[in-house]
């Protein structure tokens, strides 16, 4: 607070202070009989020369930073689009750095080169096509050669997978990040966010969960009351209900009427066979546990509000919104030890993060991302059972392991 008030009173003083030097000014130029607007020669000299040492130190302190800072600060890129990200934008940054020195150095240096000087009257020079043409015409050509490249590259990462990628969807709510994998059919479950309940966050859809909602709506269960309880209680005439009282309870009813109706035709147009997708999901609540060199297809949805799903090294970020699934197809390239030592940082660790401000406690909401190689891998998987509870791994794994090797041997290879 003191320090507040003392910055505060700086900031008084000093422009009372400019004020009084402008007026100090005005007043000497009134007792040497010199009007305002007549600067001395010695005055404009030197104001052209402060223009060139600005211009001297503004690049002194630009490399300076970019020398100690970079421009990523964020690592190798370990996936195969994160290389190619990375390329374009140092492609960018090489024509950002180099218009920033060209049109700088015309700024500051004509403003010193051609300053005032006693005698010479300013060149009248109002329009030149030619001049507008240039100027219009390199920024738009060059602008729309980093807009092709980059267009190319999203299109290539957000563009349908085939049968090689592996599928994952990756849940986002306030304030946490859940992983579904598709399990060994590489077919994920059904979903849909009217099955939503406490022992069914992810709203997966199987047989037995629609029953289940279906039962909660109709019945209800202790401390939630069902369509019956209500109806019952609306209908009892001992029970003395103040007109507040009944207007809430028919308002339950009404949605859990519609909700219930709603349930009843998935129901009868859901197929049993589909259980079979759902059963073999794996759901990891802890970490993302990757393969090296495995293509996945994530595909990411959000139960309450617009979450931004960002992987810094994998060079990788897409928005989870609401009632829509978007997309993205990665390769991971390094493995979390070989991250750590091309870092030379014992304590990496890939992340997902929240890149988007999504409530209070959103600066928490990180999930730890590892790539493992074959063996470990397939060591990890063996640990996981699936959705119905079964192992995740079933039946012969030498020939898994061998998938796995010659997956991540393809990497190196190239
Ligand atoms: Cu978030």
């Amino acid at each position: 607070m003191g320090s507040k008030l003392i910055i505060i009173l700086v900031i008084i003083f000093g422009v009372l202070a400019i004020a009084q030097l402008v007026r100090v000014n005005e007043l000497t130029a009134k007792a040497t009989k010199r009007k305002e607007e007549e600067i001395p020669e010695s005055e404009n000299k030197f104001n052209a020369n402060m223009m060139l040492a600005f211009m001297i130190s503004l690049y002194a302190g630009f490399i300076w930073l970019m020398l100690k800072y970079g421009h990523v600060g964020l690592g190798p890129a370990a996936s195969v689009h994160g290389q190619e990200i990375d390329w374009l934008f140092n492609l960018n940054w090489i024509i950002v750095i180099a218009v920033f020195f060209l049109t700088n150095s015309l700024l500051f240096i004509f403003a010193w080169k051609y300053s005032r000087k006693p005698g010479v009257k300013a060149y009248y020079y109002a329009h030149d096509n030619k001049l507008e043409m240039v100027w219009t015409v390199i920024p738009a050509a060059v602008l729309s050669v980093i807009i092709i490249l980059g267009l190319r590259t999203w299109n290539e990462t957000t563009a349908r997978a085939g049968a090689e990628y592996e599928d994952i969807e990756i849940f986002a709510y306030q304030f946490a990040w859940t992983a579904r994998y598709s399990g060994m059919n590489n077919e994920l479950g059904k979903f849909d966010y009217k099955l939503t309940t406490a022992e069914n966050p992810y709203a997966i859809m199987t047989k037995a969960n629609i029953d289940r909602s279906l039962s909660l709506m109709k019945v209800g269960e202790p401390g939630q009351s069902g369509i019956k309880m209500i109806e019952d209680k609306l209908n009892d005439r001992s029970i003395m209900l103040s007109s507040k009282e009944r207007k809430a309870l028919e308002v339950d009813l009404g949605r859990k009427e519609r909700m219930s109706r709603m349930l009843s035709a998935m129901s009868i147009t859901y197929a049993d066979s589909l259980d079979e997708f759902a059963n073999d999901d794996v759901i990891l609540e802890d970490s993302l546990v990757l393969l090296k060199g495995q293509k996945y297809n994530l595909s990411f949805r959000s139960k309450d509000v617009i979450h931004s799903a960002y992987f810094p090294q994998f060079r990788m970020q897409m928005n989870t919104v609401p009632g829509m699934l978007t997309y993205f197809k990665f390769q991971p390239i390094y493995t979390t030890d070989e991250m750590k030592r091309m870092m030379d940082n014992s304590e990496f660790e890939y992340a997902l993060l929240c890149n988007k401000i999504c409530g209070g406690s959103h600066y928490r909401m990180k999930m730890s991302v590892k790539v493992l190689g074959p063996k470990e891998y397939l060591e990890w998987q063996k640990t996981k059972s699936t959705y119905d509870g079964t192992p995740w791994i079933e039946g012969d794994e030498s020939k898994l392991l061998e998938h796995y090797e010659s997956i991540a041997n393809r990497i190196e290879e190239n």
